[in-house]
Protein backbone atom coordinates (compact mmCIF):
# COMPACT_ATOMS: atom_id res chain seq x y z
CA UNK A 1 0.00 0.00 0.00
CA UNK A 2 1.09 3.56 -0.78
CA UNK A 3 3.26 5.27 1.59
CA UNK A 4 1.18 7.93 3.50
CA UNK A 5 -1.94 5.63 3.68
CA UNK A 6 -3.95 6.34 6.58
CA UNK A 7 -4.28 3.68 9.53
CA UNK A 8 -8.04 4.55 9.16
CA UNK A 9 -8.23 3.06 5.25
CA UNK A 10 -5.34 0.40 5.92
CA UNK A 11 -7.51 -1.16 8.66
CA UNK A 12 -10.23 -1.29 6.61
CA UNK A 13 -8.32 -2.74 3.43
CA UNK A 14 -7.10 -5.57 5.80
CA UNK A 15 -10.80 -6.35 7.17
CA UNK A 16 -11.96 -6.65 3.45
CA UNK A 17 -9.09 -9.28 2.99
CA UNK A 18 -10.53 -11.36 5.18
CA UNK A 19 -14.03 -12.16 3.98
CA UNK A 20 -14.60 -13.84 7.80
CA UNK A 21 -14.23 -10.74 9.78
CA UNK A 22 -17.11 -9.11 11.30
CA UNK A 23 -15.07 -5.84 11.56
CA UNK A 24 -15.05 -6.18 15.45
CA UNK A 25 -11.28 -6.00 15.28
CA UNK A 26 -10.87 -3.20 13.23
CA UNK A 27 -13.53 -1.20 15.44
CA UNK A 28 -11.52 -2.61 18.75
CA UNK A 29 -8.21 -0.98 17.16
CA UNK A 30 -9.73 1.96 16.25
CA UNK A 31 -10.47 3.03 19.69
CA UNK A 32 -7.16 1.67 20.88
CA UNK A 33 -5.62 4.36 17.99
CA UNK A 34 -8.01 7.02 20.25
CA UNK A 35 -6.48 6.09 23.08
CA UNK A 36 -3.18 6.41 21.76
CA UNK A 37 -3.72 9.79 19.81
CA UNK A 38 -4.87 11.49 23.35
CA UNK A 39 -1.65 9.62 25.15
CA UNK A 40 0.60 11.07 22.15
CA UNK A 41 -0.83 14.94 23.06
CA UNK A 42 -0.75 14.31 26.91
CA UNK A 43 2.97 13.38 26.99
CA UNK A 44 3.58 15.84 24.72
CA UNK A 45 2.11 18.85 26.27
CA UNK A 46 3.79 17.38 29.71
CA UNK A 47 6.78 19.34 30.35
CA UNK A 48 4.39 22.71 29.32
CA UNK A 49 1.46 22.27 31.44
CA UNK A 50 3.52 20.62 34.01
CA UNK A 51 1.48 17.51 34.39
CA UNK A 52 4.46 15.87 35.81
CA UNK A 53 4.94 15.40 39.45
CA UNK A 54 3.47 12.96 42.33
CA UNK A 55 -0.23 12.14 42.60
CA UNK A 56 -2.06 14.89 44.84
CA UNK A 57 0.30 17.43 44.12
CA UNK A 58 -1.32 20.64 42.86
CA UNK A 59 -0.59 22.43 39.12
CA UNK A 60 -1.06 26.05 38.39
CA UNK A 61 -4.58 25.61 38.14
CA UNK A 62 -4.80 24.69 41.71
CA UNK A 63 -6.07 21.16 40.27
CA UNK A 64 -5.03 17.90 41.24
CA UNK A 65 -2.17 16.68 39.12
CA UNK A 66 -2.00 12.89 37.88
CA UNK A 67 1.10 11.49 36.96
CA UNK A 68 1.62 10.55 33.56
CA UNK A 69 1.93 6.52 33.65
CA UNK A 70 -2.05 6.37 35.64
CA UNK A 71 -3.27 8.79 33.45
CA UNK A 72 -2.30 6.76 30.48
CA UNK A 73 -3.71 3.80 32.25
CA UNK A 74 -6.82 5.72 33.08
CA UNK A 75 -7.51 7.01 29.33
CA UNK A 76 -7.22 3.60 27.98
CA UNK A 77 -9.76 2.12 30.42
CA UNK A 78 -11.77 4.31 29.59
CA UNK A 79 -11.71 5.00 25.67
CA UNK A 80 -11.35 0.84 25.56
CA UNK A 81 -14.35 -0.04 28.11
CA UNK A 82 -17.34 1.39 25.90
CA UNK A 83 -16.36 0.00 22.99
CA UNK A 84 -18.29 -3.38 23.17
CA UNK A 85 -15.42 -5.72 22.00
CA UNK A 86 -13.46 -6.16 25.12
CA UNK A 87 -14.67 -8.56 27.89
CA UNK A 88 -11.66 -7.48 29.84
CA UNK A 89 -8.24 -5.83 30.22
CA UNK A 90 -4.99 -6.22 32.30
CA UNK A 91 -2.70 -3.71 32.68
CA UNK A 92 1.03 -3.48 34.33
CA UNK A 93 0.09 -0.77 36.68
CA UNK A 94 -2.62 -2.46 37.69
CA UNK A 95 -3.02 -5.05 40.32
CA UNK A 96 -6.16 -7.22 39.66
CA UNK A 97 -8.14 -7.30 36.11
CA UNK A 98 -10.76 -5.59 34.74
CA UNK A 99 -13.74 -6.95 34.04
CA UNK A 100 -15.88 -5.44 31.03
CA UNK A 101 -18.78 -7.96 31.29
CA UNK A 102 -21.71 -7.15 33.02
CA UNK A 103 -21.77 -3.18 32.60
CA UNK A 104 -21.97 -3.31 28.83
CA UNK A 105 -22.48 -6.34 25.98
CA UNK A 106 -19.48 -8.59 26.63
CA UNK A 107 -17.20 -8.31 24.01
CA UNK A 108 -14.85 -11.19 22.45
CA UNK A 109 -11.13 -9.74 23.31
CA UNK A 110 -9.24 -9.12 26.10
CA UNK A 111 -6.74 -6.49 26.14
CA UNK A 112 -3.16 -6.20 27.93
CA UNK A 113 -1.02 -3.23 28.15
CA UNK A 114 1.94 -1.33 29.23
CA UNK A 115 -0.08 2.46 29.59
CA UNK A 116 3.24 4.04 29.59
CA UNK A 117 6.42 1.97 29.51
CA UNK A 118 9.92 3.80 30.14
CA UNK A 119 7.91 6.26 32.86
CA UNK A 120 11.05 6.87 34.53
CA UNK A 121 12.21 8.74 31.53
CA UNK A 122 9.14 11.17 31.33
CA UNK A 123 10.63 13.50 33.61
CA UNK A 124 13.97 14.21 31.23
CA UNK A 125 12.07 14.19 27.62
CA UNK A 126 13.20 10.51 26.76
CA UNK A 127 10.97 8.77 24.52
CA UNK A 128 8.87 6.44 26.23
CA UNK A 129 5.92 4.35 24.72
CA UNK A 130 2.51 2.10 25.18
CA UNK A 131 2.81 -1.66 24.70
CA UNK A 132 -0.01 -4.02 24.04
CA UNK A 133 -1.24 -7.34 23.60
CA UNK A 134 -4.84 -8.38 21.88
CA UNK A 135 -5.47 -12.07 23.29
CA UNK A 136 -9.42 -13.72 21.73
CA UNK A 137 -11.50 -14.57 25.05
CA UNK A 138 -11.66 -17.75 25.96
CA UNK A 139 -15.32 -19.47 26.31
CA UNK A 140 -16.76 -19.61 29.37
CA UNK A 141 -19.14 -17.20 31.01
CA UNK A 142 -17.24 -14.91 33.60
CA UNK A 143 -13.77 -13.34 32.65
CA UNK A 144 -11.53 -14.53 34.63
CA UNK A 145 -7.48 -13.92 35.63
CA UNK A 146 -7.03 -17.13 34.33
CA UNK A 147 -8.16 -16.30 30.73
CA UNK A 148 -5.40 -13.99 30.39
CA UNK A 149 -2.79 -16.39 30.98
CA UNK A 150 -2.56 -17.46 27.60
CA UNK A 151 1.04 -18.16 25.80
CA UNK A 152 2.56 -15.45 23.24
CA UNK A 153 1.76 -17.33 20.54
CA UNK A 154 -2.24 -17.24 20.91
CA UNK A 155 -2.03 -13.26 20.22
CA UNK A 156 -4.33 -12.03 17.86
CA UNK A 157 -2.70 -8.48 17.95
CA UNK A 158 0.37 -7.24 19.60
CA UNK A 159 1.86 -3.85 18.95
CA UNK A 160 3.36 -0.24 20.52
CA UNK A 161 2.56 3.31 20.18
CA UNK A 162 6.07 5.01 20.43
CA UNK A 163 6.31 8.91 21.81
CA UNK A 164 9.47 10.14 20.40
CA UNK A 165 10.52 12.53 18.26
CA UNK A 166 7.56 11.87 16.02
CA UNK A 167 4.82 9.72 17.85
CA UNK A 168 4.66 5.87 16.12
CA UNK A 169 2.33 3.36 16.13
CA UNK A 170 3.95 0.12 15.37
CA UNK A 171 1.75 -3.38 15.25
CA UNK A 172 1.17 -6.52 13.67
CA UNK A 173 -1.74 -8.84 13.42
CA UNK A 174 0.47 -11.87 12.14
CA UNK A 175 1.00 -10.40 8.73
CA UNK A 176 3.70 -8.70 9.00
CA UNK A 177 4.31 -5.72 11.05
CA UNK A 178 3.76 -2.24 9.88
CA UNK A 179 4.35 1.13 11.01
CA UNK A 180 2.48 4.21 11.00
CA UNK A 181 3.90 7.79 12.01
CA UNK A 182 1.73 10.48 13.50
CA UNK A 183 0.90 13.48 11.64
CA UNK A 184 0.12 15.89 14.01
CA UNK A 185 -1.59 18.59 11.75
CA UNK A 186 -4.24 16.35 10.55
CA UNK A 187 -4.61 14.14 13.38
CA UNK A 188 -3.74 11.26 11.55
CA UNK A 189 -1.71 8.00 11.63
CA UNK A 190 -0.15 7.89 8.17
CA UNK A 191 1.69 4.70 6.82
CA UNK A 192 5.67 4.99 6.97
CA UNK A 193 7.21 1.55 7.08
CA UNK A 194 5.55 -1.00 5.48
CA UNK A 195 6.03 -4.70 6.13
CA UNK A 196 9.27 -3.66 8.23
CA UNK A 197 12.13 -6.56 8.42
CA UNK A 198 14.36 -6.11 10.77
CA UNK A 199 18.56 -7.03 9.62
CA UNK A 200 19.38 -10.35 9.95
CA UNK A 201 22.14 -9.37 11.96
CA UNK A 202 22.96 -6.50 13.80
CA UNK A 203 25.91 -3.99 15.27
CA UNK A 204 24.02 -2.95 18.44
CA UNK A 205 23.65 -4.31 21.52
CA UNK A 206 21.43 -3.16 24.54
CA UNK A 207 22.06 -4.04 28.05
CA UNK A 208 22.05 -2.30 31.52
CA UNK A 209 25.65 -2.56 31.91
CA UNK A 210 25.14 -1.46 35.44
CA UNK A 211 23.89 -4.77 36.44
CA UNK A 212 27.36 -6.55 35.15
CA UNK A 213 27.77 -7.24 38.88
CA UNK A 214 25.18 -9.59 39.72
CA UNK A 215 25.36 -10.97 35.95
CA UNK A 216 25.41 -15.05 35.60
CA UNK A 217 28.33 -16.22 33.66
CA UNK A 218 26.66 -16.55 30.49
CA UNK A 219 25.91 -12.79 30.15
CA UNK A 220 29.35 -11.80 31.19
CA UNK A 221 31.09 -13.99 28.34
CA UNK A 222 28.62 -13.00 25.70
CA UNK A 223 29.18 -9.20 26.66
CA UNK A 224 32.67 -9.91 26.82
CA UNK A 225 32.65 -11.67 23.09
CA UNK A 226 30.68 -9.08 21.74
CA UNK A 227 32.51 -5.86 22.49
CA UNK A 228 36.00 -8.38 21.05
CA UNK A 229 34.35 -8.35 17.88
CA UNK A 230 36.22 -7.35 15.20
CA UNK A 231 33.09 -5.58 13.41
CA UNK A 232 32.86 -3.68 16.55
CA UNK A 233 29.46 -3.47 17.94
CA UNK A 234 28.05 -0.04 19.77
CA UNK A 235 26.49 -0.31 22.95
CA UNK A 236 23.18 1.93 22.92
CA UNK A 237 20.34 1.80 25.97
CA UNK A 238 18.01 4.30 26.48
CA UNK A 239 16.27 2.45 29.24
CA UNK A 240 12.43 2.53 27.81
CA UNK A 241 12.13 -0.80 26.17
CA UNK A 242 9.90 0.57 23.81
CA UNK A 243 12.85 2.73 22.53
CA UNK A 244 15.25 0.04 22.38
CA UNK A 245 13.50 -2.00 21.02
CA UNK A 246 12.40 0.07 17.96
CA UNK A 247 15.69 1.12 16.95
CA UNK A 248 16.80 -2.44 17.10
CA UNK A 249 13.97 -3.50 14.73
CA UNK A 250 14.86 -1.22 12.48
CA UNK A 251 18.54 -1.09 12.76
CA UNK A 252 18.97 -4.46 13.69
CA UNK A 253 20.73 -5.68 16.98
CA UNK A 254 20.00 -6.97 20.17
CA UNK A 255 18.44 -6.08 23.36
CA UNK A 256 18.91 -8.00 26.81
CA UNK A 257 17.54 -8.21 30.07
CA UNK A 258 18.80 -11.28 31.56
CA UNK A 259 18.05 -13.08 34.57
CA UNK A 260 20.78 -12.21 37.23
CA UNK A 261 21.79 -12.85 40.52
CA UNK A 262 19.56 -9.87 41.93
CA UNK A 263 16.26 -10.76 39.54
CA UNK A 264 15.78 -14.11 39.28
CA UNK A 265 13.42 -14.08 36.93
CA UNK A 266 13.92 -10.95 34.76
CA UNK A 267 12.82 -7.78 35.18
CA UNK A 268 10.40 -7.16 32.31
CA UNK A 269 7.27 -8.82 32.35
CA UNK A 270 5.54 -11.38 29.81
CA UNK A 271 2.42 -10.45 29.53
CA UNK A 272 2.53 -6.66 29.11
CA UNK A 273 6.35 -6.36 27.25
CA UNK A 274 7.42 -9.57 26.52
CA UNK A 275 4.89 -11.09 24.37
CA UNK A 276 3.65 -8.69 22.47
CA UNK A 277 7.49 -7.46 21.73
CA UNK A 278 8.14 -10.98 20.67
CA UNK A 279 5.46 -11.24 18.30
CA UNK A 280 6.68 -8.63 16.84
CA UNK A 281 10.03 -9.21 16.18
CA UNK A 282 8.68 -12.87 14.94
CA UNK A 283 6.85 -11.28 12.49
CA UNK A 284 9.78 -9.29 11.70
CA UNK A 285 12.49 -11.95 10.57
CA UNK A 286 14.01 -11.63 14.44
CA UNK A 287 13.86 -13.71 17.30
CA UNK A 288 13.31 -13.58 21.29
CA UNK A 289 13.95 -16.33 23.87
CA UNK A 290 14.38 -16.38 27.53
CA UNK A 291 18.12 -17.50 26.74
CA UNK A 292 16.66 -21.35 26.64
CA UNK A 293 13.44 -21.32 25.28
CA UNK A 294 10.88 -19.38 22.64
CA UNK A 295 9.21 -16.74 24.66
CA UNK A 296 6.00 -16.82 22.98
CA UNK A 297 5.82 -20.46 24.06
CA UNK A 298 6.06 -19.59 27.87
CA UNK A 299 2.69 -20.70 29.77
CA UNK A 300 1.85 -17.82 31.62
CA UNK A 301 1.18 -18.92 35.23
CA UNK A 302 0.87 -15.42 36.79
CA UNK A 303 -0.37 -11.83 35.76
CA UNK A 304 2.32 -9.85 36.37
CA UNK A 305 5.31 -12.63 35.98
CA UNK A 306 8.28 -11.71 34.84
CA UNK A 307 10.78 -13.34 32.41
CA UNK A 308 14.45 -13.02 31.05
CA UNK A 309 14.06 -11.62 27.46
CA UNK A 310 16.97 -11.61 24.80
CA UNK A 311 15.81 -10.41 21.32
CA UNK A 312 16.40 -8.80 18.17
CA UNK A 313 18.04 -10.19 14.95
CA UNK A 314 17.90 -13.94 14.61
CA UNK A 315 21.44 -14.25 14.52
CA UNK A 316 22.46 -12.12 17.23
CA UNK A 317 19.96 -13.73 19.66
CA UNK A 318 21.14 -17.53 18.33
CA UNK A 319 24.72 -16.54 19.13
CA UNK A 320 23.49 -15.12 22.52
CA UNK A 321 21.56 -18.46 23.36
CA UNK A 322 24.31 -20.87 22.28
CA UNK A 323 26.00 -19.11 25.53
CA UNK A 324 23.20 -19.72 27.93
CA UNK A 325 24.03 -23.27 28.59
CA UNK A 326 27.25 -21.73 30.91
CA UNK A 327 23.56 -20.23 32.80
CA UNK A 328 24.68 -21.23 36.55
CA UNK A 329 22.18 -20.26 39.54
P1 LIG B 1 8.52 0.22 33.43
O1 LIG B 1 7.50 -0.57 32.66
O2 LIG B 1 8.15 0.36 34.88
O3 LIG B 1 8.85 1.52 32.79
O4 LIG B 1 9.87 -0.66 33.52
C1 LIG B 1 10.37 -1.27 32.38
C2 LIG B 1 11.61 -0.54 31.90
C3 LIG B 1 11.88 -0.79 30.44
O5 LIG B 1 11.29 0.19 29.67
C4 LIG B 1 13.38 -0.73 30.36
O6 LIG B 1 13.89 -1.54 29.33
C5 LIG B 1 13.79 -1.24 31.69
O7 LIG B 1 12.72 -1.04 32.59
C6 LIG B 1 14.99 -0.53 32.21
O8 LIG B 1 15.34 -1.08 33.43
P2 LIG B 1 16.75 -0.74 34.12
O9 LIG B 1 16.64 0.66 34.59
O10 LIG B 1 16.84 -1.74 35.24
O11 LIG B 1 17.82 -0.93 33.09
MG1 LIG C 1 7.31 -1.28 30.97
Amino acid sequence: MAIGTPLTKFLLDEQRRYPESTGNFTSLFSDLVVAAKIISREVNRAGLIDILGSTGAQNVQGEEVQKLDELANDMLIRTMEHGGHLSGMASEEMEEIVKVDGKFPKGSYLLLFDPLDGSTNIDVNISVGTIFSILKRPDGSDTTTKDFLQPGIRQVCAGYILYGSSTMLVYTTGHGVHGFTLDPSIGEFLLSHEDIRTPEKGKIYSINEGNSKHWFPATSIYIEKIKANEKGYSARYVGSLVADFHRNLLKGGIFLYPADRKSKNGKLRLLYEANPLSFIIEQAGGKSSTGDKRVLEVVPEELHQRTPLIIGSKADVEEAESFWKYQEA
